[in-house]
């Protein structure tokens, strides 16, 4: 078969009458490297959104839910070898090696270019067979100051319809484009060519999977992978990966954090905080949290990314640069996030989960009781025999995509397009052992230590990471940080400098502490409005905190744990640190900093030696 090929004027004949000629220039080039059968622009339409999935209907990609229970919503499968992030396959090409940093994977830009769109690279001809989507999206409120543009080319209709959801996809994006605004460039193909007459799979793509990031000229490139943060390139490849390089360059920050609003009912006083845990730490729940101390109410900003810039003011200011959220589903219920549950009541397009009899999504730690029957997220029948025997009918990392507009307690000023501003920082992760409730920083500097710190037994959100074991996942940024580690804690640090005290304070956090018999010391969930309620008083001059090894600690008599039924010494265990154990920790932080050499700055080093000191001092 002769490779079809294309000349910008048939291009331009397809292309909305506001496209730029560079633009239509690029998309031709990208045509003519991938060899699509056809191009199709998207425009964000609800029309465009009917014909894409009823045809992926008719396709097998998507099964429609029930209408009565979940309208306008749908089930994907991917294959069992496309479930969820690659790390070891997600590459940083910067010109310098040194540039990507000991926790990167690297790759040398020109030898990147050559593997992906050279004589034989994988982008030539991958998307025969195929129709190229044009994705037009803005990242942030259309036109806002921190806001940014991009395009992505991709093969997938399902990455089309989850961008519509997750950004702001379409027409007003190229109108801004048009207006001569920068784009990220971003190209996307599954890698799963079709020859002539060849039937489609629901699931097309490829085993071979590159995730590729070239900062110095902002380019995205991924091959192979239909799944979330692989394929959606506006979230983790553009909002963190490139955005914290931007950042770097322009005096702002990317960061993977929630952001949610406080509002202290009787003085009427809001606040709001933003927060970093390693995916699947429980981000969106604590970014719908349901407040069990009265008093307060919590309104959603993000539930994963923080775009944060300096305001008129001098106060940071922070936007969510996503429009929808692509949440975990196994355990989201009624119980443990209710908002949630609400959210994706339509509208929605769930990835992995199992499929009830009538229609309708099921997952572990959903409410009620698990159906007789089920089909499992490979579409295989599933009962409680099979939930006995330790399976799962949906997959860890199983998802929902579903529009942020939908969430009951959406922050009114959520889509303001110079953002929040930000009155504290919280970092967590899971941790059984070590590390206690709530530790707020000495010093800015020791914040900075603390994001440097965090560690995480590990999740299903990737599918290389071993889950369980404890990893370091420093600002929860290990997997999405867009240049060296410690290069982008200095810049912490000089964004610290820049804004002076009106940076926000830092507070270290960790829900998941165990006792001895591995019990959780910790509610969680709407309890953890306590913490938020200790935060808040600290930072209003309410409240003393004491001393502590990791930082400032609340005093017992300070801290509400009214009806939360966490007792004294479970309150004195969640506050006992082992100096012996942080001995240990100091040393393996050590080890962990020794990788970046000359890179680290030196005020995160003296923050070490004062853990040092102070774990000295309590021995
Ligand atoms: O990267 S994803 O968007 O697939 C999910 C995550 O890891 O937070
Ligand atoms: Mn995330």
């Amino acid at each position: 078969m002769t490779e079809k090929t294309y000349t910008v004027e048939e291009v331009r004949a397809g292309a909305p009458a506001s496209a730029p000629a560079e633009l239509v220039e690029w998309v031709t080039k990208i045509a003519n490297l991938t060899t699509p059968k056809d191009i199709q622009w998207a425009d964000g339409s609800k029309e465009e959104w009917d014909r894409l999935s009823e045809e992926m209907v008719k396709a097998g990609t998507l099964i429609r839910l029930n209408p009565e229970k979940r309208p306008n919503s749908f089930l994907a499968r991917s294959l069992p070898s496309d479930v969820a992030r690659v790390e070891s396959r997600t590459f940083i090409c910067s010109e310098k090696e040194e540039d990507a940093g000991p926790t990167n994977h690297w790759a040398d830009p020109k030898e990147m270019k050559e593997t992906l769109i050279g004589e034989k690279g994988v982008f030539r001809g991958a998307m025969r067979g195929r129709t190229m989507y044009v994705v037009p999206f803005s990242m942030g409120p259309l036109g806002g100051p921190i806001s940014q543009l991009g395009i992505e080319l991709t093969d997938s209709p399902y990455v089309v319809l989850n961008m519509r959801i997750m950004t702001r996809m379409g027409e007003g994006a190229l109108k801004l484009i048009a207006a001569g605004k920068p784009w990220v460039p971003a190209v996307h193909s599954v890698g799963a060519p079709l020859a002539d007459g060849e039937k489609d799979v629901a699931w097309p793509c490829n085993d071979e999977k590159y995730i590729t990031h070239f900062p110095e000229t902002n380019e995205i490139w991924s091959f192979g992978s239909g799944y979330g943060g692989n394929a959606l390139l506006g979230k983790k490849c553009f909002a963190l990966r490139i955005a914290s390089t931007m950042g770097r360059r322009d005096m702002w920050m990317a960061e993977h954090m929630l952001i949610l609003r406080l509002t202290d009912e009787k003085t009427g006083r809001q606040y709001h905080v933003t927060a970093a845990f390693p995916s699947a730490c429980g981000k969106t729940n604590l970014a719908m949290l349901q407040p069990t101390i009265k008093g307060y109410k919590v309104e959603t900003v993000g539930d994963d990314i923080a775009w944060m810039r300096p305001g008129k003011d001098g106060r940071l200011r922070a936007i969510n640069p996503e429009a929808g959220f692509f949440g975990v589903a196994p355990g989201t219920s009624y119980d443990t996030n209710p908002m949630a549950m609400e959210t994706m009541k339509a509208n929605t397009i769930f990835t992995n989960v199992a499929l009830t009899d009538d229609g309708d999504v099921w997952w572990e730690g959903i409410d009620g009781e698990q159906p007789e029957h089920l089909i499992d997220w490979q579409g295989n029948d599933f009962t409680k025999a099979d939930t006995a025997a330790g399976k799962k009918a949906a997959h860890p990392n199983s998802r929902f995509t579903t529009p942020a507009s939908q969430c009951p307690i959406i922050c009114p000023d959520w889509e303001a397009p110079e953002g929040v501003a930000i009155d504290a920082i919280l970092f967590g992760g899971r941790r059984a052992t070590n590390v206690p409730l709530v530790a707020e920083q000495y010093t800015p500097a020791h914040g900075v230590f603390i994001g440097a710190n965090v560690s995480s037994e590990v999740t299903a959100a990737a599918l290389d990471v071993k889950a369980g074991a404890l990893r370091h996942d420093p600002f929860a940024m290990l997997p999405f940080c867009g240049y060296n580690m410690a290069d982008y804690w200095g810049h912490w640090l000089e964004m610290q400098k820049a804004l002076g005290d009106k940076f926000p304070k830092v507070y270290q956090v960790n829900w998941f502490r165990k006792n001895a018999d591995g019990k959780f010391l910790w509610p969680g969930y709407g309890e953890n409005s306590r913490v938020l309620d200790w935060i808040v008083r600290r930072s209003a001059g309410e409240v003393e905190a004491v001393e502590g090894l990791t930082g400032l600690y609340p005093k017992r008599e300070d801290f509400n744990l009214e009806g939360s039924g966490v007792s004294d010494a479970d309150w004195e265990t969640m506050y006992t640190l082992d100096p012996e154990a942080w001995e240990a920790e100091a040393a393996d932080t050590e080890k962990y900093f020794s990788q970046f050499g000359d890179k680290l700055p030196a005020a995160v080093r003296e923050e070490l030696e004062n853990l040092k000191k102070r774990i000295a001092d309590a021995k």
